[in-house]
């Protein structure tokens, strides 16, 4: 299975049927169709091979899912950029992906041209194309169309590598994680099962397609069944409820952040959206139990929170139908399997026993990207016969991912979220490792040390904040500081506050604390 024979009953079956509006405009599926089958003949003629990558720099367009499925139906590997990225940030992108071809708004030129002439210089094969550029005359299309044969996609078996997707990484320099045709089949029929949906639904889509939440959950349940769907350039507080009541969406998927903006709605207005709705889901961040109890007295819903990661997509979900449980992430979607395992040794534990999350099955993916060491450290190591360990060899893979988040199943099997074994903060859904934004702050002038930890914030989560130590020789500029990580960093991982402290407490390794300096913010 693949995902264009995934997306046939759309694009093929429905093809004359209205699927997609994007600002105001409406798009039949075989619009989309053909307008792909024209990008993915124009990559071929410009000599790409299966497995070469195709970057994406875009927010929220038609484009986008246009140069999507192009893409996986060469076979090529769609390599999406966070539009909220930097230079530095999309340099190490495309020096790690080797992208044979970026496509981007022409506004984004002023950052990546240059980054693409210098890449060019070593790279002659690469190119930049401005989606403006990918829209030809109705002639020219009329023409290809009568001449169009399929683009050849029979060699593409579940596998192949469908998606290179950047996720930090401790080591402070985000890795890509090879999402397979297979592991996106088999979140995109997990979900449409575990949350009943159908051709007759409907879905206001705002999460960027960057991400896997927006691309897995909802472009590919939405191409899968072929619904309607409204696409947002982005989520926009001031206008989403007017999207809400004009479109009527059966379904939204969304982040907590957006949750909260939702509680501003005016109750009767609330009321009756929550008539049309049939589901709202989170994820990408814990949902506060108390927003779950605000938003149920406002809309009447009770959101269903789920649990995924890049790497694995969609792991675990609270149900359908039954107890949607505040606070908790519910249990194992169909065809995944986890288990709770002690993170040093790798001994599975019993119910109420915290522990690392473990997880299994067709949704987990083959590894990062030419990175064979730090593929091997995420999974568990091969089982031991008597079964007291993790991993094993079933299904052909090895062992059980380690999610790095720690947690804990009850004995009427929901799993709850404690907490990370590894260092990170989402902001508004977005991941922050402190690692990156410290290396960055480093290397300014005037800092001797710095370390970022994560506080509590009502809206977004969590918000980084940066503690600097002064190089006595020539204290930092903290203006400069800000100002230098603006420019350089995306939006959401610039520290809302940058506090100056003599050192840094450090325990007798020599490990900064940042417990103390969290506590510190919390007194404060
Ligand atoms: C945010 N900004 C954006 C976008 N989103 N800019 C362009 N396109 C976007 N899509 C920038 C704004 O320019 C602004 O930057 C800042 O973010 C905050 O925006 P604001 O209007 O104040 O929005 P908000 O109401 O605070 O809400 C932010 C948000 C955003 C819309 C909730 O955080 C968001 O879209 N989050 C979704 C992230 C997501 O999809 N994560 C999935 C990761 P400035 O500060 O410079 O003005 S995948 C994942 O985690 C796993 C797999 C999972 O389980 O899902």
């Amino acid at each position: 299975m693949n995902l264009p024979k995934l997306f046939e009953p759309s694009l093929r079956h429905r093809a004359h049927e209205i699927g997609l509006e994007f600002q105001g405009r409406e798009f039949r599926f075989d619009e989309l169709n053909r307008r792909s089958n024209r990008i993915a003949r124009r990559l071929l003629a410009e000599g790409l091979v299966p497995g070469d990558r195709v970057a994406v720099y875009l927010k929220n367009c038609v484009e986008l899912i246009e140069i999507f499925l192009a893409t996986v139906k060469a076979g090529f590997i769609f390599t999406p950029i966070n539009i909220l990225y930097r230079e530095g940030e999309i340099e190490h992108i495309f020096a790690d992906a080797d992208p044979r071809v970026i496509f981007a708004h022409r506004e984004s030129d002023e950052i990546l041209a240059p980054l693409v002439s210098m890449r060019i210089a070593r790279h002659p094969q690469l190119r930049h194309w401005r989606v403006e550029e990918l829209i030809g005359n109705e002639a020219e299309e009329a023409k290809e169309a009568k001449e169009a044969k399929e683009i050849p996609s029979s060699q593409i078996t579940s596998d192949t590598v469908a998606a290179l997707v950047y996720t930090s990484g401790t080591t402070g320099r985000p890795k890509g994680a090879m999402l397979t045709h297979g592991n996106f089949v088999a979140n995109a029929e997990s979900l449409i099962a575990a949350w009943r949906m159908t051709t007759d639904d409907r879905l206001l889509l705002p999460l960027p397609l960057f991400h896997v939440h927006g691309l897995g959950n909802g472009l590919h349940t939405w191409l899968a069944l072929g619904f309607q769907t409204r696409l947002l350039e982005r989520f926009d507080k001031e206008t989403f409820i007017e999207q809400l009541l004009d479109f009527k969406p059966t379904v939204f998927f969304g982040v907590p952040t957006m949750y909260v903006r939702l509680l501003e709605t005016p109750p009767e207005i609330a009321r009756r959206i929550g008539q049309s709705m049939r589901l709202f889901v989170s994820g990408s961040a814990p949902l506060p139990a108390a927003i779950l109890e605000q938003f149920r007295g406002l809309f009447g819903h009770v959101i269903l929170e789920r649990y995924g990661m890049s790497e694995t997509l969609m792991n675990l979900s609270n149900p359908y139908d039954g107890e949607r449980r505040p606070g908790s992430v519910g249990y194992p979607l169909p065809g995944v399997s986890a288990c709770i395992c002690d993170p040093a040794s790798e001994r599975l534990l019993g119910d109420n026993e915290v522990g690392e999350v473990l997880v299994k099955g067709a949704n987990v993916f083959s590894g990062y990207w030419r990175n064979p060491d730090a593929t091997r450290e995420s999974f568990t190591k091969e089982g031991d016969k008597d079964g007291t360990k993790a991993g094993d060899k079933e299904g052909g893979r090895e062992g059980y991912f380690r999610t790095g988040d720690v947690g804990v199943r009850s004995s009427d099997g929901y799993y709850t979220l404690q907490g990370r074994l590894r260092e990170l903060i989402i902001s508004g859904g977005f991941n922050i490792y402190p690692r990156e934004v410290e290396e960055f702050v480093m290397k300014l002038p005037g800092v001797a040390a710095a370390a970022v930890v994560g506080t509590a914030d009502p809206v977004k989560g969590e918000v980084p904040v940066i503690f600097i130590v002064a190089d006595p020789q020539s204290p930092p500029d903290m203006a400069a500081i800000e100002a230098a990580c603006r420019k350089g960093l995306a939006s959401f991982k610039v520290p809302k506050r940058f506090l100056l402290i003599d050192e840094l407490p450090r325990n007798a390794m020599g490990k900064v604390q940042k417990n103390l300096l969290a506590d510190r913010l919390r007194s404060q």
